[in-house]
């Protein structure tokens, strides 16, 4: 239960989420099936995704990592002291503290709309900087929000990392980028990450790694639609795939239909040729002039650039 008593994650009588359901029904009824990337992470998909940047070949965890390491004493400069954090997502065990130690913020606000996760991370925190209030907001950050009175005096700096809004198209993360924005108020700067372009086969086996943690991590979709919505999904009679498309500068998913399937998920029926495909993830990839834009199209100035020893990954500092 978020702020107010707003219920945040809905169950209805038969304890279905049901924008969960509205999502994957309309996303199955399309011509190219699809359903939103958000959908990965029930408990099983977040602990996949937490072993995922633990792979060799997934650099983006490292590569921000070692920015945030690296910089700390730039970000402190630029930045200053005295901000109220606003993270949007609960915050990663190992970026979070790296920033904080960097700056010397005065609040930390996490914003997440998984309220368990959300409130483990936040404890988590508070007990790794004594004295620092936190102040955790359940809330779905798609959408303006509304911070708590303790911080509402405070200059604040928004914190996105991961490149997370690399799953948006051009619109969405636009849209998100305003609601940030208006989040933050006047004066705000937004710490955010962005993976960069690079070489095919660099990225082709970042999303499709040898160990096969990332195929588990996609097909994980289909059995929590079959335990969730009372699907009947054959999971087997599906590949996992990474495609590059370089219209849009992105990593696709997908789930490939390995021969003619048939299956209903809600009571509805579905069929799907062989050779067929659910698109369930973009990671759009950026260059300067592509992030930049991005944020000045969200209404964000950019202040700073940095990158990571490869120059793989990029952490951008921007001004409302
Ligand atoms: C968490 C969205 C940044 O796009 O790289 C990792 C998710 N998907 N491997 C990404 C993901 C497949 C990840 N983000």
């Amino acid at each position: 239960t978020g702020p107010k008593g707003l219920k945040l994650v809905e169950r209805d009588e038969r304890g279905v989420n049901p924008a969960f359901r509205a999502d994957v029904l309309a996303g199955l009824s399309e011509q190219q099936k699809a359903i939103p990337a958000r959908w990965f992470y029930d408990d099983a998909g977040s602990q996949l995704f937490e072993d995922i940047t633990q792979l060799p070949e997934y650099y983006p965890t490292r590569a921000e990592t070692e920015i945030l390491r690296a910089r700390a004493f730039e970000f402190a400069e630029l930045i200053g002291p005295g901000r109220a954090v606003v993270e949007f997502g609960s915050g990663s065990s190992v970026k979070t503290p790296l920033l904080l130690s960097a700056i010397a913020p005065s609040a930390y606000v996490p914003l997440d709309i998984a309220g368990d996760f959300l409130r483990a991370a936040a404890a988590e925190l508070a007990a790794k900087f004594p004295g620092l209030p936190v102040h955790p907001v359940e809330a779905d950050f798609m959408r303006r929000v509304e911070l708590p009175p303790e911080v509402e005096w405070l200059p604040k700096l928004g914190f996105f990392p991961g490149s997370t809004i690399g799953n948006m198209v051009a619109r969405t993360a636009t849209d998100l980028l305003r609601s940030m924005r208006e989040t933050l108020g006047v004066g705000a700067l937004l710490l955010i990450g962005m993976d960069l372009i690079k070489d095919e086969e660099v990225l082709i086996s970042a999303y499709d790694d040898a160990a096969g943690v990332t195929a588990r991590f996609n097909r994980n979709l289909l059995h929590r639609i079959n335990r969730e919505l009372g699907g009947d999904i054959p999971v087997d009679a599906f590949a996992h795939q990474a495609r590059w498309n370089d219209v849009y500068a992105r990593i696709e998913m997908h789930l490939v239909a390995l021969r003619d399937v048939a299956f209903s998920v809600s009571g509805q029926d579905f069929s799907m040729n062989a050779g067929e495909s659910i698109h369930t993830e973009n990671s759009h990839k950026f260059t300067r002039r592509t992030s930049n834009m991005l944020l000045a199209a969200g209404g964000w100035e950019p202040r700073a650039r940095w990158t990571d020893s490869e120059e793989r990954f990029s952490l951008l500092l921007a001004e409302a």
